[in-house]
């Protein structure tokens, strides 16, 4: 047994940030549980999950560029990365490693090895068919439609459809070259 004691402030603000990542894990799970309860059809619940997180993902953005200091990026590579290294770590509290690059550089794997989404979830079998995770393709797709990135994000591998890892593929659709706001004369 440890000593009782104090506990030091790092200890007690990683209780903390332990206690609201198991609220938000819980509360997302409600909330799949409720979508599936008023929808009934696991389609339907796919789609509104997806777009609950673009509606997040628009918001999202402003918060993301404004705390991480990112500037903009070179090529839709360096913004992969980005979005797995820096994205996931900061709302997710985990990063993600990014692979499977197509030959010209639009199209690539996002894979989670550890999902904070999942934890606690187990799925029934009237739920096959549901990508329990969807609110984060939606989210993807959001936060890089407002820096001008039209994408289609797929899942590829999820783990509560018994595959080894969560794979997310990004397609980069579109790239919408942003208006220089003023004139040069
Ligand atoms: C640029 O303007 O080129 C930088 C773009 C960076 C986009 C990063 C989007 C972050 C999305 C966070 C996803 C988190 C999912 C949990």
């Amino acid at each position: 047994m440890p000593p009782a004691g104090p506990r030091s402030g790092d200890a007690i603000f990683a209780s903390i940030e332990r206690v609201n990542a198991e609220l938000f894990t819980l509360t997302y799970g409600a909330i799949v549980r409720q979508l599936l309860t008023d929808l009934e059809e696991v389609e339907e619940v796919n789609k509104q999950l997806d777009q609950m997180g673009y509606n997040i993902g628009i918001r999202l953005i402003d918060e993301f560029l404004a705390k991480s200091n990112v500037s903009r990026c070179v090529d839709f590579k360096e913004t992969a990365e980005v979005i797995a290294k820096v994205g996931f770590k900061m709302f997710l509290g985990v990063t993600a490693s990014v692979t499977n690059w197509d030959a010209d550089g639009t199209c690539c794997s996002i894979v989670l090895e550890d999902n904070p989404l999942v934890d606690f979830v187990e799925l029934p079998d009237t739920c096959q068919g549901l990508y329990y995770c969807n609110i984060l393709s939606g989210v993807i797709r959001g936060a890089l439609e407002m820096v001008s990135m039209k994408t289609e994000v797929t899942w590829l591998r999820d783990m509560l459809r018994g595959d080894d890892a969560y794979e997310l593929q990004v397609k980069l659709l579109k790239q919408v070259p942003e208006e220089y706001p003023y004139k040069d004369d």
